[in-house]
């Protein structure tokens, strides 16, 4: 896809409805939800073997989705990363594009803020960058923002049923996430690796 990404012009939506509405329509896909409350949405939107759930580092679900994505590659896999965490990890972007990995969608939330740590803005939104287009520039070419939830709904079912790398790009309110993950980092990893079928049940 080409032409412009219109952020300006995307809808303000919210985390946790557009995490549900992704949850909704998964069976066996595997989805990695970022450091806080992009994690704390994923398990509020119901647990499933196949969800795994960052603690502490910034930034890692892109690359631990892309891993999943190459060691599995007949399994679609969702990353869901926050503006803040995905600035931290950019370059990332850059070997996802090299590799090209045809089952991966990363979902970005733009809030502007690192929410989680109070608010504060982050620099892609004092700049005004648009994190869309720079996923594009670094290769990933189709990268979109979503204009509104019938949008949002349309890009994952692109991803859910052609060749990817995607980047969904959402602009987001700056509400927190609706629960809270518990913190059992084994728990997470085992139950994964299970769904994953690679452990044994
Ligand atoms: C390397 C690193 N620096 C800082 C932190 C503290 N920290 C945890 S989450 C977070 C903000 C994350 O922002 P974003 O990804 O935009 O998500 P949001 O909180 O807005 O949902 C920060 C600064 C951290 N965990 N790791």
């Amino acid at each position: 896809m080409s032409g412009p990404t219109p952020m300006h012009n995307a809808k303000v939506m919210n985390r946790f409805e557009l995490t549900k509405r992704l949850v909704g329509r998964l069976k066996d896909e595997a989805v990695i939800g970022g450091i806080g409350n992009s994690n704390f949405d994923l398990n509020a939107a119901g647990q499933r073997p196949e969800n795994f759930y960052m603690l502490g580092s910034m930034g890692l679900a892109a690359p631990i989705a892309f891993g999943v994505a190459l060691a599995q590659p007949h399994r679609k896999v969702f990353a869901l990363e926050g503006d803040g965490s995905l600035l931290m990890q950019l370059g990332c972007l850059t070997t996802i594009a090299a590799q090209a990995p045809k089952n991966l969608c990363i979902i970005l939330w733009d809030n502007g803020v690192y929410q989680i740590t109070g608010g504060q803005g982050t620099p892609a939104a004092a700049a005004r960058a648009d994190l869309v287009g720079a996923a594009r520039a670094l290769g990933l070419t189709q990268s979109n923002w979503a204009a509104d939830e019938a949008e949002f709904d349309s890009l994952v079912g692109q991803a859910l049923s052609g060749n990817g790398p995607w980047l969904i790009g959402a602009r987001i309110d700056d509400k927190p996430g609706v629960s809270q993950t518990q913190r059992d980092p084994s728990l997470f990893r085992d139950r994964f690796m299970r769904g994953m079928g690679a452990k044994k049940a």
